[in-house]
């Protein structure tokens, strides 16, 4: 049986993006998200292309108990995953702390942090008692420095960021490894999911400047779980050129 991949949030973005490289690497691969339409023409896609076999699971990270049943309910050879990506998650609002949303703040909590919870603690189980696999989670460089504004986003990614240093050390008698990468800005869905489907608002964060795109992303998680099984990057951070900083940006 070929390699398998799990990525959380593959209905889109960076997601997405990693699905294909997988695919492309001959990875089998589990496909999570909530919308079941998107996970399918992802799905039909990859295996029209690769010829690799797809799993697709529908569920909101945020339901603990449809996380757990949903991957538990997968058959045996498919839980025999060697890579785990820990991509779904979002940004809900840009606003000072005094303003803010408590169901943003929530969304963002239960998503980015508890959500990642709920899947890792499945599958890291699985790859104990297969003795392998490898864990990348997605962080930000709003998990590596904060800004104005972004608030409980920026600290849901430092969870991430902690999250990953903590996983390191508790897999590590299990030769599992555990990697973070951590992107600036990539154009994606991101924008228009933080800001509610405000097109022209989510545009505006890319004007004058070239973001990251999807596959900048996917390519290097790709560069980290390629790396010899003795070799495992901690973490990578992933800029624009054009970013210096979480809020340096140089815009033409
Ligand atoms: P997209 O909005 O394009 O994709 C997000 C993915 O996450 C979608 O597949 C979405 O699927 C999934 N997702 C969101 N919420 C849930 C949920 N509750 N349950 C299940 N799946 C969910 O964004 P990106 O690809 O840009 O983001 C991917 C990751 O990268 C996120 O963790 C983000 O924080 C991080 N990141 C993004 C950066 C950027 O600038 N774009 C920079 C740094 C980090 P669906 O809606 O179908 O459920
Ligand atoms: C996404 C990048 O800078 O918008 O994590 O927070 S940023």
């Amino acid at each position: 049986m070929s390699k398998i991949a799990l990525i959380t949030g593959a209905t889109a973005g960076i997601g997405e993006a990693c699905a294909h490289v997988f695919a492309r690497e001959r990875y089998d691969l589990i496909l999570t998200g909530r919308r079941a339409d998107r996970l399918e023409t992802v799905s039909k896609q990859l295996i029209a292309e690769y010829n690799v076999h797809v799993k697709t699971l529908v569920f909101d990270v945020r339901d603990r108990e449809d996380v757990i049943s949903k991957l538990e309910e997968l058959p045996n050879d498919w839980k025999q995953v060697n890579v785990l990506v820990n991509n779904a998650g979002l940004s809900q609002g840009l606003d000072p702390i005094q303003n803010g949303s408590y169901d943003d703040w929530e969304t963002m909590m239960d998503t980015n942090v508890k959500g990642l919870l709920y899947v890792t603690k499945v599958v890291s189980n699985w790859m104990i008692t297969n003795k392998l696999g490898h864990i990348v989670n997605l962080g930000s460089i709003a998990g590596k420095e904060v800004y104005p504004n972004g608030n409980v986003y920026c600290a849901s990614k430092h969870a991430v960021d902690a999250l990953n240093k903590g996983m390191r050390i508790d897999l590590l008698p299990h030769g599992i490894r555990v990697t973070a990468v951590h992107p600036g800005a990539v154009e994606t869905e991101f924008s228009l999911v933080r800001f509610k489907g405000d097109e022209a608002r989510a545009k505006k964060v890319y004007d004058g400047f070239e973001p990251l795109v999807a596959m900048d992303v996917a390519e290097t998680i790709w560069f980290a779980v390629s790396r010899p099984a003795h070799v495992n990057i901690n973490e990578l951070t992933i800029m624009p050129t054009a970013q210096a900083t979480a809020t340096n940006i140089f815009r033409k």
